[in-house]
């Protein structure tokens, strides 16, 4: 491993392990990574996820842990929820949940019972698996009705939204996807959900970091609940955060025990992660979580998310001009979904010539397919992580071309062979994590 002295005491104590973590390291620096959900973090975030916090257990919440020697993984879980509060306009974030999916899961008991009837984007026209997927703890616990993209322009079919849930009354309605390329419509989802007495929750996952540098909408004056992944173009540790833009007395009359007093619902959603879904806390991926949001927080990073931004919509338009079919025809984001059915070949196919070429992308469903999930007609390409190494749009050409060339081409060995030579001489131009050297 060239970027070894980082590890040396791992290489020391387990040389399996430390030949993965080498190969790992290689696969990174040396292919292009387009898998929209993905980003690299920085190594001062990397150093805090990989810290001694580990080491410490702390149920509970700051001030009010079940568990001694609290008193400096509390100054880091305040300074990630003060950070986080700062950064979103709002005023309560649990940075707790392990992942989007325990975000979702908390946020969802806190506002529902089981059986009650929530409404999300149907997975396969780009909403999230933890949205009333049946195959999901969403999809089991509540009663789901998924609404989905309109067939001629790829947005959110308001006219079918507004239908089902006049239909269905839903208690909550879930706005967000992760295949959706355009802005997330809070403002015309509050409208439905007002009408029909729905809660909104925003799951703001895929553009976080847009949002936060307001480069996206925000959900906050919108939504009852705001649900986040912060690995994505947010660019910290993997992890999970809910949030509120107003804190309010909880509708349902829930107490607190000795004093009488209604319970706000931070509260209960305080309490619907721990102890109601998660035991300890991941004190390093929050510590970790600090220090993203300490970067996001910075010019800089508004700098970065609008190249982003810039970069997909390059990335875009040169697709568009080699005749590839983009759902919604364009992106507002990070994301293009590119539906692959005029190339004549599969997102699975798709997926596995790229990464034969060391161009990674995910295979993805595409409105209306026809396709399984496990073939697919489409794929979802993504800029962040590229963004995160420096690519601007002359680079970005040289990718849709360097993609193209393999689609066209995708079962010529030697023509997936000389992209990925061309592939890697690209990732050279921009190293990953120097202070590794
Ligand atoms: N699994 C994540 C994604 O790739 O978008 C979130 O659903």
């Amino acid at each position: 491993m060239s970027k070894s002295g980082a590890f040396e005491h791992l290489r020391n104590s387990d040389q399996e392990m430390y030949d993965i973590l080498a190969r790992e390291i290689g696969r990174e620096d040396g292919t292009l990574e387009l898998i929209a959900s993905e980003n690299f973090v920085s190594y001062p975030v990397m150093e805090m996820a990989g810290g001694v916090m580990t080491n410490k257990y702390a149920e509970g919440y700051p001030g009010k842990r079940y568990y001694g020697g609290c008193q400096h993984v509390d100054e880091a879980e305040n300074l990630a929820r003060d950070r986080a509060k700062q950064l979103f306009g709002c005023d309560y974030a649990n940075v707790q949940p392990h992942s989007g999916s325990q975000a979702n899961m908390a946020a969802l008991l806190t506002f529902l019972e089981v059986g009650d009837t929530i409404m999300g984007l149907d997975l396969a026209h780009g909403g999230h698996l933890t949205h009333g997927s049946p195959v999901n703890f969403s999809g089991r616990l509540f009663n789901v009705v998924s609404y989905q993209v309109d067939k001629e322009t790829g947005r959110t079919d308001f006219d079918m939204v507004a239908k089902l849930a006049r239909e269905h009354r839903p208690k909550l309605i879930i706005c967000g996807g992760s295949a959706y390329p355009r802005h997330i419509e809070f403002e015309q989802f509050h409208a439905i959900a007002a009408e029909v007495g729905a809660f909104l929750m925003a799951d703001i996952a895929h553009p976080a970091g847009l949002v936060a540098t307001g480069l996206h909408p925000s959900p906050m004056p919108w939504c009852d609940v705001v649900t986040t992944t912060t690995h994505k173009t947010l660019r910290g540790p993997r992890g999970g955060m809910i949030m509120m833009g107003k804190d309010k007395e909880n509708p349902w009359g829930k107490v607190a025990p000795k004093s009488g007093r209604v319970k706000n619902i931070s509260e209960l959603i305080d309490s619907t992660v721990m102890p109601g879904i998660q035991g300890g806390p991941l004190m390093h991926v929050i510590a970790a979580k600090a220090v993203a949001f300490g970067e996001a927080l910075q010019p800089e990073f508004k700098q970065y998310s609008r190249q982003i931004v810039a970069n997909a919509q390059v990335m875009a338009e040169e697709f568009l001009q080699m005749d590839y079919n983009l759902i919604s025809g364009g992106t507002d984001t990070h994301v293009i979904l590119i539906d692959l059915t005029n190339k004549n070949i599969s997102g699975k196919k798709a997926e596995n010539a790229l990464e034969a070429a060391a161009i990674t992308v995910n295979k993805n469903m595409v409105p209306f397919d026809t396709r399984s999930p496990f073939v697919t007609s489409g794929i979802r390409v993504g800029t962040p992580a590229i963004t995160t190494r420096g690519m601007q749009a002359d680079d970005i050409r040289l990718i849709c071309k360097l993609i193209d060339r393999v689609i066209s081409n995708h079962g010529d060995e030697d023509n997936l062979k000389s992209v990925k030579s061309e592939v890697n001489a690209l990732c050279q131009s921009f190293p990953l994590y120097r202070e590794m050297h």
